[in-house]
């Protein structure tokens, strides 16, 4: 039995599981889960993840949730050195970089994605837009510190691309596609960073993934 995801490609944390997937050539299955009929909440799901979140995922035995757990997970098993294993100082910094996207990067994205894609095109309301300003001056707060680190290293652990880098895609493609996507031209060594990002043939492939409604 192969590798299980759970969870439909458009969310991002289902993506950036996927996206490692794809870095090590895995066959896996994406099995997908119809959030807006709330499947996640049903009892088969629950028991892959009791937060009824997505994305939960399988390999035989093993049932794990948390998407850059998984992403570790997955990298691991394939042998992809996109965590800088072999060198004890790389890896450690490269765990920072990745805590570093989920609390300041993925938490300031995060609920503007909610309010200008899902709450306008899933549940027909319109964005709180307090809230958007709110996240958008995190995000800024954040997108300074990256700024300051992209232009002494081509990428943020050093001048190699690694998980942290990769851990940002999901986001950092729905801001350029949505309605603040200039936010980022005023940090030119970001910019280029997420453009390098965006050009991987992974990121490539999953990005087609996550504009198929059903997938
Ligand atoms: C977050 C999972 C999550 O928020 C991870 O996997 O990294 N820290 C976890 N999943 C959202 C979908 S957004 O991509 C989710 O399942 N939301 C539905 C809900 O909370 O009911």
């Amino acid at each position: 039995m192969g590798m299980k995801v759970y969870g439909p490609a458009a969310s991002t944390n289902v993506a950036r599981v996927l996206v490692c997937l794809e870095e090590v050539d895995a066959e896996y299955e994406l099995v997908h889960v119809d959030m807006p009929s709330g499947e996640h909440k049903n009892p088969e799901h629950l028991v892959r993840n009791p937060f009824g979140q997505v994305p939960a995922f399988q390999d035989g035995e093993l049932i794990l949730t948390e998407s850059r757990a998984i992403a570790k997970y997955v990298l691991r098993k394939g042998g992809s050195q996109l965590l800088r294993e072999c060198n004890l100082s790389e890896s450690a910094v490269v765990n920072v970089w990745l805590e570093v996207e989920a609390a300041h990067f993925n938490s300031a994205m995060s609920p503007i994605i909610f309010q200008c894609f899902v709450v306008p095109m899933v549940m027909g309301g319109t964005p709180d837009m307090k809230i958007v300003e709110e996240n958008l001056n995190k995000l800024k707060k954040a997108l300074e510190v990256y700024e300051a680190r992209l232009s002494k290293f081509k990428y943020l652990v050093g001048d190699f691309f690694s998980l942290a880098d990769l851990s940002h895609f999901p986001t950092a493609y729905y801001l350029l596609g949505g309605p603040h996507a200039s936010v980022i031209d005023a940090y030119p060594h970001v910019k280029a960073w997420i453009a390098d990002i965006m050009a991987r043939p992974s990121v490539k492939k999953v990005t087609e993934l996550m504009k198929m409604p059903s997938v």
